[in-house]
Parts: structure tokens; C-alpha cells; sequence
């Protein structure tokens, strides 16, 4: 059987071969997906931040963690949900402009495609325009929009303006996500819910359109 820390420990030192390789093992092993992620991948993106934090590591060393999760990630989308999920819409979802983190995104995506939802992925840096043009071109229900710095927040409110002045924002729901972003903050911007992590999108969502 995989050891998980193990794992983690390959994310830590940014080694995507491993990452890879263990990845796989541990599907072979029947670990599920959200288990490989809970206890190996997130834990070790988190390490990967706090030592940023704290001065140990700098930017190669998230760009090769980073690509160490992407790769890992490869195996294990979409992430099934508890029961079988039926179709519940079409879902966009993209990170702000001047924010390319995209491994959250990524996540959620994995989640939503496993619960019903037909996801069409806007990518990193979308401006507010892209974000208007997307939702006034297709039937979605929701969007989603990202945002993992502090600096890029005021793009997410922006975003939800901009739908309003081209007159779109009866037409989707929107929901905001993102590691510095809270249920307060997506109030206050006007946003219709806030999810915390991967698992809560899913749920929020379906309970947004009341399934
Ligand atoms: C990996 C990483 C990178 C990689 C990203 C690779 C990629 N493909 O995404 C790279 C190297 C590119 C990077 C760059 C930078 N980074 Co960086 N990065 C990280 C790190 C280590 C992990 C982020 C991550 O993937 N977390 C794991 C995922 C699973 O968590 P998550 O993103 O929060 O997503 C979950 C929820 O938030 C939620 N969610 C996310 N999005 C959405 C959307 C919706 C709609 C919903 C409902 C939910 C939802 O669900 C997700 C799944 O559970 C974090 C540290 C940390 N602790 O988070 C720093 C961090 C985010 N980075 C930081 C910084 C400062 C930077 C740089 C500015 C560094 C620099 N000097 O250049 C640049 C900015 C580049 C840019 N313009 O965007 C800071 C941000 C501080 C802040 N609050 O503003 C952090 C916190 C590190 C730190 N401790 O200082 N980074």
C-alpha cells in the first residue's frame, strides 16, 4: 500500500516524476481520488506556501511544485461524486485577471464534471470582458470566478460590475472562490455564494440552481 506522506513529500521538492508515479500507484491501490488529494497534494501545496512564506523557498520552487500537482492531476479528473450525478447544467469558470494560479480551478472543475455539471474552463487571467462575452454566448447557469492573491480580489468584484453594466448579471449566478476569499467578502461584492474548497463547490452549486 502507498504511503501518502510519501506522496506529499514529492510535491514538497516540486518532483513531478514522482508525483506521477506515485499518483498512479496509489489509484491502482484504490485510494480515492479526494484521498490522494486531502491527505497528499493539498498538504503538500501548503508546505510549498509556507515555506515560501517563510523564506526557504522562492518562486522556482512553487513553479515546480506547482507543476508537480499538475501532472499528478492528469490521473485523477473527474473526481466522482457520493451519488450518481445527474445533469445538472453548464458551469464556466476562470481565474481573474493578473492571477494565473490555476490548480484550485483545476480542482473544482474535476469536482463539478464528477457532480452533473458541464464545465467549460476560461482559464487564468480572464478579464472582465472575456468573463461577459463567455456568458453572454453560452447557457450557463453559473460562473465561477478565482482569485488566489490578495491583489487580484478587486478583479472578482470588477468582473460582477462589468456583468451588470452589459446587462447580464440576471442571466447566471455567480460564485466566487479562491484561498484569501470568505462568505463575507462574496456578500459584500454582490456575488450569489463563496465555497470554501472543492467539495463545497459542488454542493453550493447544486444548491444555487435547487438540487
Ligand atoms: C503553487 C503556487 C503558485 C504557482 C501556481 C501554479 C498553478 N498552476 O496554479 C505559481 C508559481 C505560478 C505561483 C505564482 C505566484 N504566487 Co503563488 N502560490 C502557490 C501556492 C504554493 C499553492 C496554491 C494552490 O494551488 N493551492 C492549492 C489549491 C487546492 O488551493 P486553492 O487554490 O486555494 O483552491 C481551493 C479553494 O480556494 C477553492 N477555490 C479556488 N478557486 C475557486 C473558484 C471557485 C468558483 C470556487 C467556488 C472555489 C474555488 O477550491 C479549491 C480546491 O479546494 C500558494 C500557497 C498556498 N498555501 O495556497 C502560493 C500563493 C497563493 N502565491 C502567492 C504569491 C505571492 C505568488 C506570486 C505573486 C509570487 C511572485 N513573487 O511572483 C506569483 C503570482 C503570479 C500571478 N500573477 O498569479 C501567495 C499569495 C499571497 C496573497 N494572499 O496575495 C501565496 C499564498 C504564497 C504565500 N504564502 O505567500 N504560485
Amino acid at each position: 500500500m502507498i504511503d501518502l506522506e510519501e506522496l506529499k513529500k514529492t510535491i514538497v521538492r516540486g518532483d513531478s516524476d514522482a508525483a506521477f508515479r506515485l499518483t498512479a500507484t496509489a489509484l491502482k491501490d484504490n485510494i480515492p481520488a479526494f484521498e490522494i488529494l486531502d491527505r497528499a497534494l493539498i498538504p503538500g501545496l501548503k508546505q510549498v506556501g509556507d515555506l515560501f512564506e517563510s523564506g526557504e523557498y522562492f518562486l522556482p520552487e512553487l513553479i515546480v511544485s506547482g507543476d508537480a500537482v499538475s501532472k499528478a492531476l492528469e490521473l485523477i479528473e473527474p473526481i466522482p461524486g457520493k451519488e450518481h450525478a445527474a445533469f445538472k447544467g453548464k458551469y464556466a469558470i476562470g481565474t481573474v485577471k493578473g492571477d494565473i494560479h490555476d490548480l484550485g480551478k483545476n480542482i473544482v472543475i474535476m469536482m463539478l464534471r464528477g457532480n452533473g455539471w458541464e464545465v467549460t474552463d476560461l482559464g487564468v487571467d480572464v478579464s472582465a470582458e472575456e468573463f461577459c462575452s463567455a456568458v453572454r454566448t453560452g447557457e450557463y447557469r453559473i460562473l465561477g470566478l478565482s482569485s488566489l492573491l490578495t491583489m487580484t480580489m478587486p478583479n472578482v468584484a470588477k468582473t460582477i460590475e462589468a456583468l451588470k453594466e452589459a446587462g447580464l448579471r440576471d442571466k447566471v449566478k455567480v460564485m466566487v472562490g479562491g484561498a484569501p476569499t470568505s462568505a463575507e467578502w462574496a456578500q459584500k461584492i454582490g456575488a450569489d455564494a463563496h465555497a470554501k474548497d472543492a467539495p463545497s463547490a459542488a454542493r453550493v452549486a447544486a444548491a444555487l440552481i435547487g438540487k
